[in-house]
């Protein structure tokens, strides 16, 4: 059933974000931010996410690997398709958390994103850096990931290397899309999995409304969802601050339309729009 809107989500942090939670996003490139949702939040999120899986927007796209058990499911730009989204961008914490994170004078939506992992999902979600799937120059580029779900390692709790935002690299975009592919002469992404214990990986057991928030070029995975009775279903918002610049390559995450803005230019635009300061 439907739950109607609630006037009583919050749209303002709950408290500041302090000056060690920004040391610890500058040096870690991942913080976690806890309650900063409330409830009204969660189940909100949960609603619009049932509405748009029931209604995919054409950025929809097939994750699951091959033979998977479960279902991966991801749709992105989804306040451009499923209108109570829009709230979550404009009148959510979120904007702010990534401006006092980033120390961004200004930030911008580059977009929204719904990730679930249902029950028993054997996809894993290969360690990537975000930063070069997409079409931005910056340092100021950041991810919210809210929790609609209880995670823990064994229902696909997102692992971050520490401090690999800072190791002055970037690596190829890995393809979670038959039809797309990534060509950038890059270096691959170091096979993390097979060596564990020779990286510094982090994660955070998260209740809803509980979100991280991570850099652009932090590496990042996540596990399968082992559990049977449980989803993992996340919010994601794609952030990026006053350094940033509009950066088009061929060949990357398909955006959904043309922003019309030109290269170098600031991201300000109808697809990519200001959001903070209000
Ligand atoms: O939720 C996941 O499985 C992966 C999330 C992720 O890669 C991201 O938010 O950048």
């Amino acid at each position: 059933m439907q739950r109607q809107g609630s006037k009583t989500m919050n749209n303002k942090m709950h408290r500041g974000i302090t000056t060690d939670e920004i040391r610890q996003y500058e040096e870690d490139g991942v913080i976690c931010l806890r309650g900063f949702f409330d409830l009204d939040w969660v189940h909100r999120l949960q609603d619009l996410i049932e509405v748009d899986m029931a209604n995919p927007s054409g950025m929809v796209k097939n994750i699951d690997a091959e033979d998977a058990t479960g279902f991966f499911f991801g749709d992105t730009f989804v306040c451009h398709h499923v209108d109570g989204f829009k709230e979550a961008v404009f009148k959510s914490p979120a904007a702010q958390i990534a401006a006092s994170l980033m120390q961004a004078n200004k930030v911008n939506l580059l977009f929204d994103q719904i990730l679930v992992k249902e029950p028993d999902t054997s996809t894993p979600t290969a360690w990537h850096q975000d930063y070069t799937y997409w079409p931005v120059a910056g340092d100021q580029v950041s991810s919210l990931w809210l929790a609609l779900d209880p995670v823990t390692f064994d229902s696909g709790a997102v692992e971050y290397l520490r401090g690999s935002h800072r190791w002055g690299k970037k690596f190829l975009a890995i393809s979670f899309d038959p039809d797309q592919t990534y060509d950038e002469d890059l270096p691959e992404v170091p096979d993390v999995e097979g060596n564990r214990d020779a990286y510094d990986i982090v994660s955070f057991e998260l209740e809803p409304g509980d979100c991280t928030i991570h850099h652009g070029l932090t590496v990042h995975g996540a596990q399968p969802n082992r559990l049977e009775n449980q989803r993992r279903r996340a919010y994601i918002q794609r952030w990026t601050g006053h350094d940033v610049t509009y950066n088009p390559r061929p060949n990357l995450q398909k955006m959904l339309r043309d922003p019309m803005i030109p290269p170098g230019a600031p991201l300000d635009s109808d697809l990519f729009p200001l959001v903070w300061p209000q």
